[in-house]
């Protein structure tokens, strides 16, 4: 049996497309990010700070979806999907994993100032406009990788593809990608591949963005 403690749109995304790229279906265990169910006692043994994703797999649970990318590419290495120790990749390989959640560490602070703050204490203009800012700077550095490479690694398509193009689908709601040639081109890599287009379909609506772009107010 597998299990991953998921909610649409989210993290638990990176996870829900890897399987689905190995081949392996999973349970889909579902949590909302406002109805407290990550704040259940349940829950909160499987994943102490109550976060997604979590994952029950070979009779062990994790979470942090960087260590389950790790544990799942190490333990079914046939599908060629990690880069393990001695691989010329492998730097690179942690790299992508550290960066992806740097990036999305990033965009959930965008998420908490413009979706979840409002009245009596509102975002920050300044910290919005400084975190807005910091995820061009990420997006620019991942613009200039794609120049002449397909993938985030030079060989091709790896795990690292499934952490980061999970954030490629939040960062529109606060940059505009047009500028990103590019990155659009990765997106329409990543939307090609028939493993993404399942775990979309597995994926659930998402519940956060009621508009189409978050401006940086004035101030
Ligand atoms: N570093 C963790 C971050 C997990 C995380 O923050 N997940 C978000 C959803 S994208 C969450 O569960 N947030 C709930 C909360 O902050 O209360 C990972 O990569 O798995």
């Amino acid at each position: 049996m597998i299990r991953l403690h998921h909610i649409p749109f989210s993290r638990s995304f990176r996870v829900l497309w890897l399987l689905e790229e190995l081949g392996l279906k999973a349970e889909l265990a579902h949590y909302s990010i406002t109805d407290g169910s990550l704040r259940a006692s349940e829950f909160k043994a499987i994943s102490p700070v109550g976060r997604v994703p979590a994952l029950e797999i070979d009779g062990i649970t994790i979470y942090e979806s960087a260590a389950i990318v790790e544990y799942l590419t190490e333990t079914r290495p046939e599908h060629g999907l990690g880069r393990l120790a001695g691989d010329p990749e492998r730097v690179q390989f942690l790299e992508w994993l550290g960066y992806a959640e740097t990036q999305a560490s990033i965009l959930a602070s965008l998420n908490m100032q413009h979706l979840f703050m409002g009245d009596p204490t509102p975002a920050s203009p300044l910290v919005l406009k400084l975190e807005a800012a910091r995820l061009t700077a990420s997006l620019k550095a991942l613009e200039n990788k794609l120049s002449d490479q397909e993938w985030l690694l030079p060989s091709g398509f790896s795990a690292a593809d499934t952490m980061m193009g999970f954030n490629l689908f939040s960062a529109p709601y606060y940059v505009h990608l047009e500028r990103f040639p590019n990155i659009l081109a990765y997106i329409e890599r990543i939307k090609a591949r028939p493993a993404y287009q399942e775990a979309r379909k597995l994926d659930g609506n998402q519940e956060f963005y009621k508009k189409d772009f978050y401006e940086v107010p004035n101030g």
